[in-house]
C-alpha cells in the first residue's frame, strides 16, 4: 500500500530534498486510473513541498510500466488521462528523473519520455508496441520519441513496435545513461548533480536538433517508413503511426499531440484495434487450463532429446538450443544426421547473414546441440519429442523403445501432425506421460505450437508442454485429439473448397488474390506451391482420397516451389500463372462434367472462409478447442491469419452468425456436400442471438 494511494508511494530521501515516487501495480504497472490520479497528486505534493528540490519516478519488479491499462479500453474515459499526467510533469519547475527499472512500454514509455532525464538499468527495454494493439502511442510518444531520437529511428521503433534495449536506447538518444551498480542510487545522484549544477531541465517537446534534418529533407521520413507501409496492406495502424510521426517535424509540438490524439481515438474505436486487442487476450488466455488443479507444478527441464534430424526434428532441436537448453539429438544413420546438422548450421548461418545473430551466439548454440546415433541417449532427456516420419507403425514402434529407454517421468512429446496421440500413447506404458507437440514448419520460425493433451495426458504432463513451450518462445494453443487438431483440420474445409473452385471456374491466381487481400501472407495455392503438394499427394494416397487437380499436377511431377512448376511456374521464387496448369484443371473439369462459371472475388473469399469456421464451430462443440479465442490464435500464429482481423472466430462474430450460417446452408445445397451444412453449434448460436465471443463468457446477445 503506497502512501498516496494503493498504486503509488510517495517518500522522500535527503532529508525531503529528493523524492521518490514509486510506481506499484503488479504485475506490470499499467497505468490504470488509480495509478494514474496517484501520479498526478504525487507530482502535486512534491511541486508544493518547498524543501523537495528533485524528483525520481521508478517502478516496481521488472516493470517500470507496462502502459496504459488494456483492460479500460472501450470503457468511458477517467480523468486524469495519461496526456494530463504529463502535462503536470511538463509543467513540474524541478528536475524529474525516471529511473526505468524494467521494460517501459507504451504510456509506461511515455511517461518516462516526459520527464527531464532517463536513467535505466542495463536489463531495462523501452518500446512503443501499441501498433501491435493497432493503436498509435497516444500520449505524445509520436511526437516526443522523433526530437530524443531522430525521426528514421522513431519510425523504425513506432512502425515495428519492437522494443530496444537499455544499451540500444542510450545510443538512440532515448535514455540518458545506463548506470552500473544500483539504478535508484543513481538516480539520486543524478537528481542531486542537477540540483547542484542548475541544470536547465530538459524536456523533450522543446528538443529540436534532431527532427532538424526530416525539416529540410522529408525523404529522410519516408524512405525510413516505406517499407513498414508496404507491409500494412489493409492495416490503419501503419498508416496512421506514421502521418502521427510525419507530424513531429511537419507542426508545432502541440499540433502534432494534437493530431497524435486524434488519430488515436480514431483507431482506439476502430474494429482494427478491437480485433487486435482481442488478439492480445486470447494469446494470454489460451495459456490457461480451466481444470488445471491448483498447485500442478511442470517438472524442470535440463535437458531435450529430439529423435529425428529431418527439417523439422531440426528445427525443434535449434527452438531449444536458441534458449540455451542442452539437446540431444538422435538419428539412426550418419548420413541423415550430417545433413541435420548441416542445415541446422545453415540456418544459423543466414541468420547471421541477415545481421540477426552473432557468430559467438551461433557457436554456444551450436555447442548446445549433441548429435549421436546413439539411442540410449534418449535417457538423458527430461523431454523427448519424436519428429520422425508420420507413419503410424513407425511411431508406435519409436514410443514403444522410448518408453523401455526414458528415464522415469521424462515428457514423451509425439510431433505429429495428423496421427492419433491416443494410439501412439498406448505403445508406451506410461500414456500419462505422452503428450502432442505440433510444431509448424519451420519450426525454429513459426510462432504456433499446438499442445495435444490426448486421453491419458496427465495435468502435470500437459503443464509441462505448455510451459516448455513459452519457455522455448512459442505461442501455445491446446488442441484435443482429431485428424488434423485444430489448425489443419480447418486448413482441409479450406483445401477441399479451393480446389473445388478450380473446377468450377476459378484460377489458382483468382483464389490466392482474394486470399492475399484479406490480409494472409500468401494464397492456399502459393501455400501448396510452397510447402510442396507431394505430402499432400501421399496422405491422400494413403487414405484413398482424390483431389483431381491437385493429384494431376502431382503426376505430372510438379510438386511445387522445389520442383520450379507446382500450380504456378517458378522463376526462382516468384510465381508465374501457367497456362499448362489452366489446360490440366479445364480437362479436370470437363472429366467431371462440370461448365466452369465465372466465379465472384465475394464468393471466393466466403467458400474460403466461412466453412472453416464451420469446422470450428464443430471443434468446439466436440470439445477438441477449449474457447473459440484458441482457434483464433492458432490461426493467426500458424497460418498468417492477419491479426487486425482477429482470428477466424472473432471475423465470424463481426460479420454476423446468421448470415454465415445461410450462406453455408445455400453452399451445402449447390454442391450437395453435407460437411457444409451449418454446424449444429452455429445453428444453436444463431436460434440463441448468440456470437461465438458470448461462449467465453456467458454472455448472450451482440
Ligand atoms: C498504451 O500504452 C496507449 C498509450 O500510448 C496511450 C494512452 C492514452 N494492460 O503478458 P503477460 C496483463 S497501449 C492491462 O502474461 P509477460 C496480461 O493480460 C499499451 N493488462 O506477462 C496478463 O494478465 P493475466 C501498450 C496487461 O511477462 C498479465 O498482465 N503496452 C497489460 O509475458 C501478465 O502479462 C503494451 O502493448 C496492459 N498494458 O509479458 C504492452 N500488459 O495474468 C502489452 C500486460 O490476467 N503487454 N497485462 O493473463 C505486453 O506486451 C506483455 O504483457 C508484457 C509482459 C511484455 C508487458
Amino acid at each position: 500500500m503506497g502512501s498516496i494511494n494503493a498504486s503509488v508511494d510517495f517518500s522522500t530521501r535527503d532529508e525531503g530534498r529528493i523524492a521518490l515516487i514509486v510506481m506499484d501495480n503488479p504485475p506490470v504497472n499499467a497505468l490504470k486510473h488509480e495509478l494514474r490520479a496517484g501520479l498526478v497528486a504525487a507530482l502535486a505534493k512534491a511541486a508544493a513541498d518547498a524543501a523537495v528540490q528533485a524528483v525520481v519516478l521508478t517502478g516496481t519488479g521488472r516493470f517500470f510500466s507496462a502502459g496504459a491499462d488494456i483492460t479500460e479500453f472501450g470503457q468511458p474515459r477517467r480523468a486524469p488521462s495519461l496526456i494530463d499526467v504529463i502535462v503536470e510533469l511538463d509543467a513540474m519547475t524541478k528536475p524529474v528523473i525516471a529511473a526505468v527499472n524494467g521494460q517501459a512500454l507504451g504510456g509506461g514509455c511515455e511517461l518516462a519520455l516526459g520527464c527531464h532525464w532517463r536513467l535505466a538499468a542495463a536489463s531495462a527495454r523501452l518500446g512503443l508496441p501499441e501498433i501491435k494493439l493497432g493503436l498509435l502511442p497516444g500520449a505524445g510518444g509520436t511526437q516526443r520519441l522523433p526530437r530524443l531520437a531522430g525521426v528514421a529511428r522513431a519510425v523504425e521503433i513506432i512502425l515495428s513496435g519492437n522494443p530496444v534495449s537499455a544499451a540500444r536506447a542510450l545510443a538512440d538518444g532515448i535514455v540518458d545513461a545506463v548506470p552500473e551498480g544500483d539504478l535508484l542510487e543513481a538516480a539520486l545522484a543524478f537528481a542531486r548533480q542537477a540540483v547542484a549544477a542548475g541544470r536547465p531541465l530538459r524536456r523533450a517537446r522543446d528538443v529540436t536538433d534532431k527532427i532538424e534534418a526530416a525539416r529540410a529533407d522529408p525523404k529522410i521520413f519516408e524512405t525510413a517508413a516505406a517499407p513498414f507501409l508496404r507491409r500494412a496492406r489493409g492495416e490503419q495502424a501503419p498508416q496512421s503511426c506514421a502521418r502521427a510521426v510525419r507530424g513531429a517535424f511537419e507542426l508545432p509540438f502541440e499540433e502534432g499531440q494534437k493530431q497524435e490524439l486524434a488519430l488515436f481515438l480514431e483507431l482506439l474505436q476502430g474494429e482494427q484495434s478491437r480485433a487486435r486487442r482481442h488478439v492480445f487476450f486470447a494469446e494470454r488466455e489460451a495459456q490457461k487450463i480451466p481444470d488445471m488443479p491448483a498447485g500442478v507444478q511442470p517438472k524442470p527441464i535440463a535437458r531435450a532429446v529430439v529423435v529425428g534430424a529431418g527439417t523439422m526434428g531440426g528445427g525443434i532441436a535449434m527452438c531449444f538450443a536458441n534458449v540455451g537448453i542442452p539437446v540431444t539429438i538422435v538419428e539412426t544413420e550418419q548420413a541423415a544426421l550430417d545433413r541435420g546438422m548441416a542445415r541446422i548450421a545453415d540456418n544459423y548461418r543466414t541468420t547471421i547473414a541477415r545481421g540477426n545473430l552473432t557468430q559467438a551466439e551461433m557457436d554456444k548454440r551450436m555447442a548446445a546441440l549433441t548429435p549421436s546415433l546413439d539411442f540410449a541417449r534418449v535417457a538423458e532427456g527430461d523431454i523427448v519429442i519424436e519428429a520422425v516420419f508420420e507413419e503410424m507403425g513407425l511411431k508406435q514402434k519409436l514410443f514403444g523403445d522410448l518408453d523401455r529407454v526414458a528415464k522415469p517421468g521424462a515428457l514423451l512429446a509425439t510431433n505429429t501432425s495428423t496421427l492419433d496421440v491416443d494410439v501412439i500413447a498406448r505403445s508406451t506404458a506410461r500414456p500419462a506421460d505422452v503428450v502432442g507437440m505440433h510444431f509448424f514448419s519451420p519450426a525454429n520460425v513459426m510462432k504456433l505450437l499446438e499442445v495435444v493433451r490426448g486421453k491419458a495426458t496427465s495435468h502435470e504432463a500437459l503443464a509441462t508442454a505448455m510451459a516448455v513451450g513459452k519457455r522455448i518462445g512459442k505461442i501455445v494453443a491446446v488442441s484435443g485429439v482429431c485428424d488434423g487438431f485444430i489448425g489443419n483440420r480447418m486448413l482441409a474445409r479450406r483445401s477441399t473448397e479451393s480446389e473445388r473452385l478450380l473446377l468450377e471456374g476459378a484460377l489458382p491466381q483468382d483464389v490466392d488474390a482474394v486470399v492475399y487481400d484479406f490480409g494472409f501472407p500468401m494464397g492456399p495455392f502459393a501455400m501448396g506451391d510452397l510447402a510442396g503438394l507431394d505430402v499432400g499427394w501421399r496422405i491422400r494416397k494413403g487414405r484413398g482420397i482424390t483431389a483431381a487437380i491437385s493429384d494431376a499436377l502431382c503426376e505430372a511431377g510438379r510438386f511445387g516451389q522445389k520442383t520450379g512448376a507446382g500450380y504456378y511456374r517458378y522463376d526462382g521464387r516468384t510465381p508465374t500463372p501457367d497456362p499448362e496448369v489452366e489446360r490440366i484443371i479445364l480437362e479436370a473439369a470437363a472429366r467431371a462434367g462440370i461448365t466452369r462459371r465465372a466465379i465472384s472475388r465475394e464468393e471466393i473469399l466466403e467458400r474460403m472462409v466461412y466453412p472453416m469456421i464451420n469446422e470450428g464451430a464443430r471443434i468446439l462443440d466436440e470439445g477438441i478447442a477449449m474457447r473459440p479465442s484458441d482457434i483464433d490464435v492458432v490461426w493467426i500464429y500458424g497460418y498468417g491469419w492477419p491479426a487486425w482481423r482477429g482470428g477466424p472466430m472473432w471475423y465470424a462474430d463481426s460479420v454476423g452468425l446468421r448470415v454465415i450460417r445461410d450462406r453455408l446452408a445455400a453452399y451445402a445445397e449447390r454442391s450437395g456436400d453435407a460437411s457444409l451444412r451449418p454446424a449444429a453449434l452455429l445453428e444453436r448460436l444463431v436460434a440463441e442471438g448468440r456470437d461465438f465471443a458470448s461462449l467465453a463468457t456467458g454472455k448472450t446477445g451482440t
